[in-house]
């Protein structure tokens, strides 16, 4: 037998087996002390530990601060799923480096500025009645104002829109409760058009403002002509709610600085941030955008300004749909209670949190009962009289978070370095948790839709000192999980993060969510659509047209095809590539070496990138993802020829050349292993076959994808035959080996649906047969015992048969080997495999164990 086909045949009949483990009594203890860990330290471990394959319940969506992209991330495990590529360019995903992504990421161009970075804080998700329905995800970047929109089918950004009036924003991105808008409130007050305008103006020239992205949730775009803003006072607008339930059609703003002071230490005024919190009270805005988007309908009431429509404050104002609440100064977070009620507000310079109450503030602005104006002309209600409660609460309080527990909710404070439980309703504090060190945001599952879910709470801290290992002076972020679902709280998890800084986090039930595996052959996955590059399997092609040369490629394992591209110097060079495969998780990434330039490729995705070919050379591109076993060799080469110059043809290197008796034997030989191959793969279709493997989807999925690679032999076959009637060995000795390609490749995925459909059909172990299995192969036996096969040692397939009183024998056979060395059958065996069994030293139990094993195996017999 080739060594090709032993590797072969040992991975199939030795790979069915995978040997499952089992501890015996007394481990835990063991490892416990030995790790220094305590009873709790499990109990938490076991909260939060998902087993290899398990899935988690909730699906965190975070912000990745000033990296510009998001994180994804299961709880409770906290294992990091994704990141996600938003205001960033991100190369494993291409996105910024192929054309097709460039478009989404150029739309964030500001002032025809590329933008490569963002200052990402708030991700949303969109709602259908105050519920997530899984379906989109937006996030606004604070330093350049923008919102992104992904989508939640494949976890790619789509759409990014450039608020062209703001120059800051905060308070985004939070959708309506039918997703109807996108709220995105400005941070620092500048003026609304681009041009220069004197500091001292401040307050005549420069403005805040809500803006109101309208939202298509069908198709999960923006719309920016349906889109409009709410011009405010230069009062820096913070955080931002939308309504819902009782209180929906309504925004809710905060803001400091309603001083409106504009700082100035260079000329000897007092520093911004103490004329900034002179006030005891800042504002919460107040305003009915769903009466202000019709008044927005009628020109006479906008003005447009950068091509975006604008509602002055007179307009807002004399329609009653705008006004102001005072609020304790420089307050932070404002979060609407599920049922739109109650609106809790926390000051970061305020020990209370501020519970207001909807119907009340609801009746002041029914009756016109005002406490008076903002210097805008801005009616301001009364700040007791709209008020449900106040709680102390403790230093910092920034943020809220709902559960699943009516009127409890959840407050980080910033300066304690806490976590307080408490009840809006009621207004008791219930309990405290600490945290390390300075939450920022705090994130319930599902803590801020009409529905949450309660169980856990994450705690989004700023500072990670003396809790993980020390990587230099920037440290991790540190994301805390909390267990909520007890009468108090308790910190089951650390979990660093590489990506900074997260702000705002949402978390979603993961079964809302329903990502695909695979596109539509050909799709641009920006758009959604059919790419106008779509190129089908015989359809690859190069087209010039004076310098610009466009090339039609298609991957699929393991070629990339056309592997030769000849260009002049100075061409301008499209490639538009289809990953043609249909089977989940093969992407194909692709590069040309020196370009700057890569895609990724998901099956049926078509992408493009485009270069000049300003450089002469030769330039490998390749597949970059390792796709297979054959990824090494999906390559081709780009060359590159300068028009002006003439090249000499290098000597002809004499070649020693095989003869034509050595070239038969070589094809001989290569036929043999192929036919050998196939009987390997013969004997694994009966398996899957005799095992009914349509029943099982899973399985049934493998084995179509592993007769779509064998499905390509016959062809292979064909030019093979064609090739030795001509007379060429070389050529066909090529196509044969390409035969031997796909068939290790039918044989990978072969493998994979025989192992999957053996732990569907086996029946179960028990406890005795998993400690066994581990003693098994703990204890060495595994290293001369393959079951189901003679290897080392003899097969172990029905050994509790082949003896008398059978589970005495073996049992005595492996507790002392030696005392039997002399009887005839051991003897013949040591002879055979000129070996003789070790004494391994096993306990009785473990011997008891390993029989139930054998007895297991037994059971299975069929399957090895
Ligand atoms: Cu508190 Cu931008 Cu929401 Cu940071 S913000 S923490
Ligand atoms: Cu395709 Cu590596």
């Amino acid at each position: 037998m080739s060594n090709k086909l032993n590797k072969l045949s040992t991975l199939f009949l030795g790979s069915a087996l995978a040997a499952t483990t089992a501890f015996s009594s007394g481990a835990l203890e063991k490892v416990m002390k030995e790790r220094g860990l305590t009873e709790n330290d499990v109990i938490r471990a076991a909260k939060t530990y998902l087993p290899t394959g398990g899935r988690d319940e909730f699906v965190v969506f975070s912000s990745g601060g000033q990296s510009g992209q998001m994180l994804v991330y299961g709880v409770p495990s906290m294992k990091i799923l994704k990141y996600i590529a938003v205001f960033t360019p991100e190369p494993w995903q291409g996105y910024g480096f192929d054309e097709d992504s460039k478009k989404v990421l150029r739309q964030g161009n500001v002032r025809g500025r590329e933008i490569n970075w963002g200052d990402t804080h708030h991700p949303g998700l969109s709602e259908k009645d105050g519920k997530y329905d899984g379906k989109w995800l937006v996030i606004n970047d604070k330093a350049n104002p923008r919102i992104a929109v992904i989508d939640l089918e494949d976890f790619e950004t789509k759409q990014i829109v450039v608020n062209p009036v703001f120059k800051s924003d905060h308070g985004g991105a939070f959708f309506t409760q039918n997703s109807e808008y996108i709220i995105e409130a400005c941070q620092y007050a500048a003026p609304f058009d681009n041009n220069y305008h004197p500091i001292e103006e401040y307050k005549e020239t420069y403005r805040g403002g809500a803006t109101l992205w309208k939202f298509n949730p069908e198709i999960g775009r923006i719309d920016q002509n349906a889109s409009f803003v709410i011009e405010m006072p230069p009062y820096m607008q913070d955080l931002s709610d939308a309504g819902k339930g009782a209180s929906h059609g309504w925004g809710f703003t905060n803001s400091f600085n309603t001083e409106m002071y504009t700082g100035g230490i260079e000329v000897g005024m007092p520093p911004f941030e103490a004329g900034c919190s002179r006030y005891d009270t800042d504002f919460l805005h107040v305003y009915n955008w769903e009466k202000l988007a019709k008044l927005a309908e009628d020109p006479k009431n906008v003005k447009v300004v950068n091509g975006m429509r604008i509602i002055p404050m007179e307009v807002s104002i004399a329609n009653d749909a705008l006004f102001l609440i005072p609020e304790p100064k420089s307050p932070h977070g404002v979060d609407v209670s599920p049922d739109g009620e109650y609106i809790t507000v926390c000051g970061k310079l305020d020990t209370h949190a501020s519970v207001y109450k909807w119907s009340k503030i609801k009746k002041l602005i029914a009756d016109k009962k005002f406490v008076g104006k903002d210097p805008y002309g801005i009616p301001i209600l009364d700040m007791k009289s709209s008020l449900h409660g106040q709680v102390e609460l403790g230093l910092g309080p920034l943020h809220n978070q709902y559960s699943n527990v009516d009127g409890e909710i959840y407050t980080s404070l910033y300066v304690d370095s806490q976590i307080v439980k408490w009840n809006y309703k009621t207004l008791k504090v219930l309990d405290k948790e600490n945290v390390h060190y300075n939450v920022g945001h705090l994130c319930g599952m599902e803590g801020k839709s009409a529905d949450p879910q309660g169980k856990y709470i994450i705690s989004l801290n700023k500072l990670a000192i003396d809790r993980f290992q020390n990587v230099g002076p920037l440290h991790p972020q540190n994301h805390q999980l909390i267990d909520i679902s007890g009468k108090t709280m308790d910190l089951l998890y650390d979990m660093p993060i590489p990506l900074g800084e997260p702000h705002q986090a949402v978390a979603i039930r993961a079964s809302k969510l329903h990502p695909k595996v695979r596109y539509q052959m050909g799709t641009n996955t920006k758009t959604g659509k059919p790419h106008k590059g779509k190129t089908l399997a015989g359809q690859e092609r190069i087209v010039r047209e004076g310098k610009n040369v466009t090339v039609y490629a298609t991957m699929v394992r393991s070629h990339i095809n056309p592997e030769r591209i000849t260009v002049n110097k100075g061409d301008i060079v499209t490639m538009h590539i289809t990953n043609l495969e249909r089977a989940e998780d093969e992407t194909h990434g692709f590069t040309v070496d020196n370009f700057d330039v890569h895609m990724s490729l998901e099956p049926g995705e078509t992408s493009t990138i485009k270069f000049e070919a300003d450089i002469e050379g030769v330039f490998p591109y390749y597949c970059t993802e390792f796709c297979s076993a054959l990824h090494l060799e999906m390559m081709g080469y780009l060359m590159v020829k300068d028009p002006n110059k003439k090249y000499e043809s290098a000597q002809k290197l004499k070649m020693k050349t095989m003869s034509p008796e050595e070239l038969k034997a070589e094809y001989d030989k290569t036929v043999a292993v192929n036919a050998a191959t196939q009987e390997v793969i013969n004997s694994v279709v009966k398996f899957l076959k005799d095992n009914n493997f349509a029943d099982h989807k899973v399985v049934a999925d493998l084995v179509t994808d592993a007769f779509d690679q064998a499905g390509q032999i016959p062809a292979q076959k064909k030019l093979a035959d064609e090739a030795v009637a001509a007379g060429d060995m070389e050529k066909a000795i090529l196509f044969e080996n390409m035969i031997w390609q796909l068939m290790v490749k039918t044989a990978d995925v072969g493998i994979r649906a025989k192992d999957a459909l053996v732990r569907l059909v086996a029946t179960k172990q028990s406890a005795e047969a998993e400690r066994g299995a581990r003693a098994f192969d703990e204890g060495g036996c595994s290293g001369c015992h393959v079951v189901g096969k003679v290897s080392s040692g003899p097969d172990l397939t029905g050994v509790l048969q082949r003896h008398e009183d059978a589970e005495k024998w073996v049992s005595a056979f492996i507790l002392s080997p030696e005392s039997k060395f002399k009887e005839p059958y051991i003897k013949g065996m040591i002879d055979y495999f000129n070996l003789k069994m070790p004494n391994q030293h096993m306990s009785k139990e473990e011997i008891k164990d390993i029989i139930e094993y054998f007895k297991w195996i037994d059971e299975n017999a069929n399957l090895f």
